[in-house]
């Protein structure tokens, strides 16, 4: 389990739980469902919560970094039919544990977040997407959700107001592509989880043909404390277009794995100190900042480098849903790529054939190198395959098979060459 104590410089969603007070009486007593009281007792009106999202520069924190108040404001206000809200709780990127923890720890930030927004954009319905492998996460949600409704704070008329909002959570079916909003709509329609074209986005067809707004948990959980602070002094605690705090799920060599929660643009080199440092005290390798989708980075460059979504792409990767995978200088970056290229191989939904013949015949390629049997043409023939399937595939997946591919190439191109060369590892020699 993630422990939560002391591992947190300004933590906004993480602050103060132990994993016991996630119950809407330990909630409130942290001043949760004050800014939804606030907003239904004073008729603060919709524009102005949107407002708010928007100067606090919250940017989507499932791995795009959309800015949140520009997507609510995408949400026609007026439409005539049903409308509906979605939380994206189908963590499944390799290296990320951050939303779990929500969903245990602080489930009526996420609850309370949701009412929040489904106020702003005029919607009456909500769904709860939550990752098929963690039936335990599903049931503490389900036990939060009876709790806000028995106390009024969802259902009609929340707190006698003119305001309802039915939430539900879904149970999904534990495969990664469900996590792509436009399969997870899929899955919740009860088809197969196969990604949509986009456009048109679920902001003007979603759920059910109608429109949708999707967030991630984190981006949720994250409203309340922008309502209650303002969302001036959200976007202060971080930088300019990125504003707020991020969980980081720091995992691989440091002492000490775990979520952490920091002020966005806080420096890696502080957020590493804060896991513990290095493991055994090894050298740091490299790091993948933002989820196994995102390019790996060497060491170096990350040491100096700041954990902010703008910061990141600086330095040549994206800062993604948060997860950072941290590897020391025992590492084989074959061996690396291999598992990672094997995961997105599996995981293709196999709809688009770039990604589905591209990304088994990425993981072959790796394979056989790993496996002392690589070919010199196979380098350029990894990169060929993998800009032949970047921007060609209908959702992201084929990027994030594509992506760290080429990003291993580029950083460490002397391993793969080793292998292939000396049918053994480079690793072992230096260290
Ligand atoms: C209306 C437009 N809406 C964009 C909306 C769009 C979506 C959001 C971001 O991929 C990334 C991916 C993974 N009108 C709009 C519009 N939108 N333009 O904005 O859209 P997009 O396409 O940039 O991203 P995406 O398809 O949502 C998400 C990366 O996240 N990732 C994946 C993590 C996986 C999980 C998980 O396990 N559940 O989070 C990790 O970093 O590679 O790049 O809502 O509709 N003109
Ligand atoms: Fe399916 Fe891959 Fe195409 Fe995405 S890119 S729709 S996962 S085949």
């Amino acid at each position: 389990m993630t422990c939560l104590h002391d591992r947190h410089i300004q933590p906004v969603i993480l602050a103060g739980l132990d994993g016991q007070n996630w119950h809407l009486a330990d909630y409130v007593k942290r001043g949760g469902y004050e800014a939804l009281k606030k907003i239904l007792s004073e008729n603060i009106s919709q524009e102005q919560v949107i407002a708010e999202i928007k100067t606090s520069a919250l940017r989507g924190r499932g791995g795009a970094g959309f800015p949140t108040g520009l997507k609510w404001s995408f949400m026609p206000r007026q439409f005539p039919g049903q409308k509906y809200l979605v939380c994206n709780s189908d963590e499944g990127e390799p290296g990320t544990f951050k939303d779990r923890d929500i969903l245990r720890y602080n489930p009526h930030a996420l609850i309370e977040g949701m009412a929040i927004a489904a106020y702003a954009m005029g919607i009456t319905v909500g769904y709860n997407y939550i990752h098929g492998e963690i039936f335990d996460t599903y049931l503490r949600f389900e036990e939060a959700l009876e709790e806000a409704r028995a106390a009024g704070l969802l259902g009609n008329n929340i707190l006698g107001s003119q305001f309802s909002f039915q939430l539900h959570a879904h149970h999904g079916y534990g495969a990664y592509i469900c996590g792509e909003e436009t399969a997870l709509l899929e899955s919740i329609e009860g088809k197969k989880g196969q990604p949509r074209f986009k456009p048109p986005f679920p902001a003007s067809y979603g759920l059910y043909g109608k429109p949708t707004t999707i967030n991630n948990t984190e981006t949720f959980a994250a409203v309340p404390f922008i309502m209650r602070m303002g969302g001036q002094a959200y976007l202060e605690m971080g930088k300019p277009n990125n504003g707020g705090s991020k969980i980081f799920s720091v995992s691989g060599d440091v002492a000490r794995p775990g979520n952490y929660e920091v002020p966005m643009g806080t420096p890696f080199a502080k957020l590493l100190e804060l896991a513990g440092g290095m493991r055994d005290g090894k050298k740091i390798k490299a790091v993948i900042p933002g989820g196994s989708s995102m390019p790996v980075l060497p060491g170096d460059v990350m040491m100096a480098t700041d954990m902010d979504y703008d910061s990141i792409a600086k330095a040549g990767s994206m800062l993604g849903s948060g997860a950072v995978i941290v590897m020391d200088e025992t590492r084989c970056m074959v061996k690396s790529l291999l598992r990672l290229s094997y995961f997105y191989y599996e995981e293709s939904c196999g709809q688009c054939t770039p990604c589905r013949e591209g990304t088994g015949w990425l993981y072959r390629m790796v394979k056989r190198i790993e496996h002392g049997e690589g070919r010199p043409e196979d380098l350029d023939m990894l990169n060929s395959v993998a800009d032949n399937i970047q921007g060609r595939t209908i959702c992201a997946l084929g990027d994030a098979a594509a992506m760290p591919v080429r990003a291993f190439l580029k950083h460490y191109r002397d391993e793969f060459a080793y292998h292939i060369e000396h049918k053994r590892c480079l690793v072992p020699a230096y260290v």
